[in-house]
């Protein structure tokens, strides 16, 4: 029952050689106008085709409708003849910039506008560019070659060189339904490492329009009674919350009430994004004019909404839900939110790390110049010092993190006798309501939560935090394998970005079947429409971008560490060779990997970059621009 009529009418009408329509969006009163040029051509066999107007006069008419208008061409064809109409058309809106008509424009841009066939080596050539940064050849897969660059092509529709000059941000679903209603959700975070490695600039571009939002997060926070700033989980043009307080259940054919709006951790999602960019380009114009601001603001939330509780003696976080959406609250209680959830308290301390290194990243008088125009005390992050060591986490047995207090007292879910009476059940928050019980009760996630931590975090990070706050916890390569066996079982992967986050971690276990299984789920998920009926409403542009970068990360086994590319491949058995391009700190390099050798080109006409190959380092530059490494060098150092 959505209103899926957003334009309305403003005038359409007949030109001298076609038609144009102009319409206007119903909220946000957005001119849209459309001016077409229809030609009426013969093509010889060979011959480039020619106007023919005068061999057999068309006659046009238009049709018009409310909001639409179309064309008749009537002609009479000589049998065994081609014939081409070319239809032309100019769009321009009310937003673009240096346009106050745009039908003006438009009626312009169309006389003025050349042939199909020049417009399209135009259209050919902007693609190629594309594709010359973003594809990924794989030779031995044809499945995984399609799909891939399925991904690529949905990406760049949504968010493309179009996005530096206009204030959009990029919505979870694409530009290619209403699931959602085109909001923008913290699935940035699974995006944007694909523009990182491509387009940069458009990553700076989504970036910015979260800045632009940076006061209504702000007011979002007060609202709230927290300092600094809170992003919204569900965002659109103005910044505020979006996010619906009602959800539809079609098993059961109710609505109840959405606690969504409380994962806060959209917040940590917004300042790893910002943090990302930097590592990747050192864009230190972005960071200093904006990203830092948006670092700070975001650590000042984090540390309100952390309160210090003498009697434990440490920080707790309350009234928040993780990334797994099924558990709302405590079981038994009225209080809306959880208490300690383990993803989001250690994703703070290590963005509350991030924010004070701060104070010697920026040249002083832009800190202080900063500081001065947030009113920002010094000693504010003493505080968030006090926090990254004793910031809590819920009590943990054997090595496995507890999701949130309270979680590992949680019942067992039945998980046979589900299956049994449902069969699909990656669902079942909806299942468990719809039987007037509750995912709150149980040990069951929706997607990954503890496990979101290794997707961002290293093990080692995660260790080196937990043990900093106290906590005593074994080797890296054993908590994440713990974790993982235990939290995968009691998961529904009832949203498309558990799978990536599922096959990248394989990379922990050392288990390439795991991170192929998952690898192929995702893959799967929008051409096949795995969520049954999901893809028409817009694709999964999380699980799009996410999977690209299990390639790059699992299967090439690209890691980035102090400014150097380190490489360790990992290819499927049955891929023969894969090549791909990538942007890192203003170098591009070219990748090839086969079965017998893995080389690395720099790109660049200027720089130079450290590349780690096994166990060798190797620095490129334009006079020495490739390094390799054979098989027979791979196995004696380990790299299968
Ligand atoms: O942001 C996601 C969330 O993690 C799971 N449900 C769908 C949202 C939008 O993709």
């Amino acid at each position: 029952q959505l209103n899926s009529n957003h334009l309305e009418p403003v005038a359409k009408g007949q030109t001298e050689h076609g038609a144009f329509l102009h319409v206007k969006t119903s909220q946000s009163q957005v001119h849209i106008v459309m001016e077409q040029r229809t030609s009426f051509l013969r093509r010889g066999k060979d011959a480039a085709p020619t106007i023919v107007e005068e061999v057999s006069q068309p006659r046009r008419s238009v049709i018009e409708d409310t909001g639409s208008i179309s064309e008749e061409i009537r002609f009479h064809a000589r049998e065994l003849k081609n014939y081409t109409i070319e239809k032309l058309v100019a769009i321009f809106t009310s937003r673009d910039q240096g346009v106050t008509d745009p039908d003006t424009v438009s009626r312009q841009a169309i006389s003025e506008a050349p042939s199909f066939n020049e417009l399209f080596e135009r259209h050919k050539k902007v693609w190629h560019e594309l594709w010359t940064k973003a594809d990924v050849n794989i030779d031995g897969d044809r499945f995984v070659q399609k799909v891939a660059r399925l991904h690529v092509y949905h990406l760049l529709t949504t968010a493309s060189p179009h996005n530096l000059q206009i204030d959009a941000g990029l919505p979870a679903r694409g530009l290619h339904g209403e699931a959602y209603r085109g909001h923008v959700f913290w699935d940035e975070l699974y995006i944007f490492p694909f523009y990182f490695l491509h387009f940069p600039e458009i990553a700076r571009a989504l970036l910015m329009y979260r800045y632009r939002r940076l006061n209504a997060a702000r007011a979002y926070a007060r609202e709230h009674g927290y300092q600094g700033a809170m992003y919204p989980w569900q965002t659109a043009a103005d910044g505020t919350e979006e996010t619906q307080v009602i959800h539809y259940n079609p098993v059961s054919g109710e609505w109840g009430p959405d606690l969504s709006r409380l994962q806060r951790h959209v917040s940590i999602a917004v300042f790893y994004n910002v943090w990302s960019y930097y590592s990747f380009t050192q864009d230190r114009e972005f960071l200093e004019q904006h990203g830092a601001e948006m670092m700070l603001e975001i650590a000042r939330f984090w540390a309100s909404i952390a309160r210090f509780n003498p009697s434990t003696g440490r920080y707790h976080i309350e009234g928040v839900m993780g990334p797994d959406e099924y558990h709302e609250k405590h079981p038994d209680t009225k209080k809306e939110g959880l208490k300690d959830n383990a993803y989001t308290n250690i994703m703070v301390v290590w963005l509350l790390e991030k924010a004070i290194k701060l104070q010697n990243l920026l040249p002083a008088t832009v800190f202080n110049n900063l500081s001065r125009r947030i009113k920002f005390d010094l000693k504010e992050m003493e505080q968030w010092n006090d926090i990254t060591r004793k910031m809590n986490l819920a009590a943990s047995r054997n090595g496995i993190i507890s999701q949130f207090k309270g979680y590992l007292n949680l019942k067992e879910l039945d998980w046979e006798a589900y299956r049994n009476k449902y069969g699909d059940i990656h669902r079942m928050d909806r299942i468990l309501k719809a039987e007037g019980d509750s995912p709150d009760r149980y040990k069951v996630a929706k997607q990954a939560d503890v496990l979101m931590t290794f997707y961002l975090l290293s093990p080692h990070e995660i260790v080196r935090i937990l043990r900093q706050l106290g906590y005593r916890v074994g080797d890296p390569g054993s908590l994440v394998k713990a974790n993982y066996a235990f939290y995968e079982p009691r998961t529904c992967h009832g949203s498309t970005l558990s799978k990536v986050v599922h096959s990248a971690l394989g990379r922990y276990l050392e288990s390439k079947e795991t991170t192929w299984r998952w690898f192929l789920k995702a893959m799967e998920s929008d051409i096949y429409d795995t969520q049954k009926g999901t893809t028409t409403e817009g694709i999964h542009a999380g699980v799009m971008a996410a999977s690209l970068s299990i390639i790059i990360s699992n299967f090439v086994g690209i890691s980035f560490r102090n400014g150097h590319i380190m490489v360790k491949p990992d290819l499927p058995s049955h891929w023969n060779r894969l090549s791909f391009r990538l942007v890192y700190r203003n170098n591009w390099y070219g990748f090839t990997v086969s079965r017998s050798c893995v080389s690395v080109r720099l790109l660049s006409k200027e720089g130079s970059g450290t590349v780690v190959l096994g166990d060798k380092e190797h620095t490129l530059t334009p006079a020495q621009p490739v390094c390799t490494l054979s098989r027979r060098r791979q196995d004696a150092q380990g790299v299968s």
